[in-house]
C-alpha cells in the first residue's frame, strides 16, 4: 500500500514536471473597429491584433480589412511599446525612431517598424540614455490580410514574464506621418495625414497590456514546490 501510495505520488509529480517542460505560449487577441480609420483606405484599416510569445520570441499578426495587405503595399505598420511610465522617447510629436508624429503618453521604450512592399521587412527598435538603436532587422511574414512579425523579446528589450503596455499603428510613407489607425483606439485617431497622435495613458485608447510567459526558472520551482507537496502527502499515515 505504502510502494502504491509512493507510485501514484511519483506519477503526479512527472505529470506536473512534464506540463512545465513541454515548450509554452502564451497569447492575446486584440479586436479593433472597422472602418474607424480617417482615409477609408481598408489596408490601412486594422481588424484585429494577435500577440503571442514563447518566452523568447515575440509574434504581432495584425490584420486589416482588405483582402490583401500589400494591395496596395504602401501600408507601414508599427508597434510602440511603454515598458515604463518614468522611461522611453517622451518626444511630440515625434516620440519614436521613424520620425512619424506618433508618441505614447508614458514614453515610448520600443518600436518595430514594417513595411509590406518589396517582400516586406522590419526593423525592432529600444529607447536608452536618450537615443534608439536598431537591434537588427526581419521579414514579415505576409499572407492575405495579415503581417505578422516575430523577434527576440531581447530585441526590443524585453525579458520573460514581463508585462508591459503597447498599441499598433497603421502610417504612411512619409515622416511626419501620423497613425491612421491604432488597435487600442476603437475610434478614429486623427482626421488627417500629419496630424499627430498620442496613445493616451488612460480612458479611450489607452494603450494596451500583454505579459509574457514567466521565466524557465519560474517554473522550475512550480516544480520543485510539487515535489515538495509530494513529500509532504507520503508523511501522512
Ligand atoms: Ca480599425
Ligand atoms: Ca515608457
Ligand atoms: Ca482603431
Amino acid at each position: 500500500m505504502r510502494l502504491l501510495l509512493r507510485r501514484h505520488n511519483l506519477t503526479a509529480v512527472l505529470l506536473v514536471m512534464a506540463m512545465f517542460a513541454v515548450p509554452r505560449a502564451f497569447g492575446a487577441t486584440f479586436v479593433d473597429t472597422v472602418g474607424d480609420n480617417f482615409d477609408g483606405n481598408a489596408h490601412m484599416d486594422i481588424t484585429q491584433v494577435d500577440v503571442s510569445d514563447d518566452g523568447t520570441n515575440i509574434t504581432f499578426k495584425i490584420s486589416v480589412n482588405a483582402a490583401s495587405i500589400t494591395s496596395p503595399d504602401w501600408g507601414k505598420y508599427t508597434v510602440g511599446i511603454d515598458t515604463n511610465g518614468a522611461t522611453g522617447d517622451f518626444g511630440s510629436p515625434v516620440g519614436n525612431p521613424w520620425g512619424r508624429n506618433i508618441s505614447m503618453a508614458g514614453g515610448m521604450d520600443a518600436w518595430i517598424g514594417s513595411w509590406v512592399d518589396s517582400g516586406g521587412g522590419f526593423q525592432p527598435w529600444t529607447y536608452a540614455g536618450g537615443s534608439w538603436t536598431q537591434n537588427g532587422s526581419g521579414v514579415p511574414v505576409i499572407s492575405g490580410n495579415m503581417t505578422t512579425i516575430t523577434t527576440s523579446l531581447a530585441s526590443l528589450g524585453l525579458t520573460a514574464g514581463q508585462s508591459f503596455k503597447f498599441d499598433v499603428y497603421t502610417t504612411g510613407g512619409g515622416g511626419g506621418d501620423s497613425a491612421n489607425d491604432a488597435v487600442a483606439n476603437p475610434s478614429q485617431t486623427v482626421n488627417d495625414w500629419q496630424v499627430p497622435y498620442t496613445t493616451p495613458a488612460s480612458g479611450n485608447g489607452a494603450a494596451l497590456s500583454y505579459t509574457t510567459v514567466p521565466e524557465p526558472a519560474s517554473l522550475g520551482l512550480v516544480a520543485v514546490a510539487a515535489l515538495a507537496m509530494a513529500g509532504v502527502a507520503r508523511r501522512r499515515p
